[in-house]
């Protein structure tokens, strides 16, 4: 049977990313953990940038979670993660980028990592310091961006899309490191990423990730 295999570690949120967009196409995957702090040699031929998600469709393997998405989109012929609609999808493009490249650049290694990885897995201690500075001025101009643009109800387009895929998963990691949306301060993005958590199929990871992180 041809099968679908993901490489790398549910927690990383580029990989949750491809993990919720299967889910959301319906295909079935199998889920191979990659060790993204010593990359083994063979994984780098086909991870050129030495990162994770890689998918592998039957011996067809692609690095980059965004054109995995992409991918998969065209493959299964659903326009279910990015709509038809040609200013809606690229609505989706761009906020699947923005979250990318920005929040990933907030909430990624200055907090997720800074205060979840180090300790629980590399036993090193946290810079709280750093921390700290990055949520009083890195993260706030991000949040307002977000404000700016997210809906009041409902999500980017008319159904859950790859853009909210990709914006909740890195929210979700900043949750997972004690830091939630402040709803004073931004109630839309407050209530949007609450929306988000409750879809069935961030549900499942949510429950999962929480296994892991008992375990680890
Ligand atoms: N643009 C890539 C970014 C993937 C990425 O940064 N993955 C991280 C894990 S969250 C990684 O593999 N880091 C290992 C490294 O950079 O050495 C994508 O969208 O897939």
């Amino acid at each position: 049977m041809k099968m679908i295999t993901v490489y790398g570690v549910q927690l990383s949120p580029f990989v949750r990313k491809v993990l919720i967009s299967l889910d959301i196409l319906a295909v079935d995957y199998t889920l191979k953990a990659v060790n993204i702090f010593d990359l083994p040699e063979e994984f780098k031929r086909i991870s050129p940038l030495g990162k994770v998600p890689v998918l592998d469709d039957d011996g067809f393997t692609i690095p980059d979670s965004t054109v995995i998405c992409q991918y998969l989109n065209e493959k299964y012929a659903s326009n279910k993660l990015y709509p038809v609609e040609l200013k809606a999808r690229t609505k989706v493009r761009w906020l699947e980028e923005y979250a990318d490249t920005k929040l990933i650049s907030v909430l990624g290694i200055p907090l997720f990592f800074e205060r979840l990885v180090k300790p629980k897995f590399l036993k090193q201690q946290t810079d709280e310091q750093r921390v700290e500075e990055n949520i009083k001025h890195y993260i706030p101009p991000v949040l307002d961006y977000l404000e700016s643009v997210l809906p009041e109800a409902g999500f980017v387009c008319e159904t859950l899309s790859v853009a909210d895929v990709t914006i909740g998963s890195f929210f979700l990691n900043a949750s997972y490191a004690d830091y939630e949306v402040d709803r004073g301060r931004w109630p839309k993005l407050a209530s949007y990423v609450a929306r988000v958590y409750q879809q069935p199929v961030f549900q499942k990871y949510i429950e999962s990730d929480k296994k892991i992180l008992q375990l680890s």
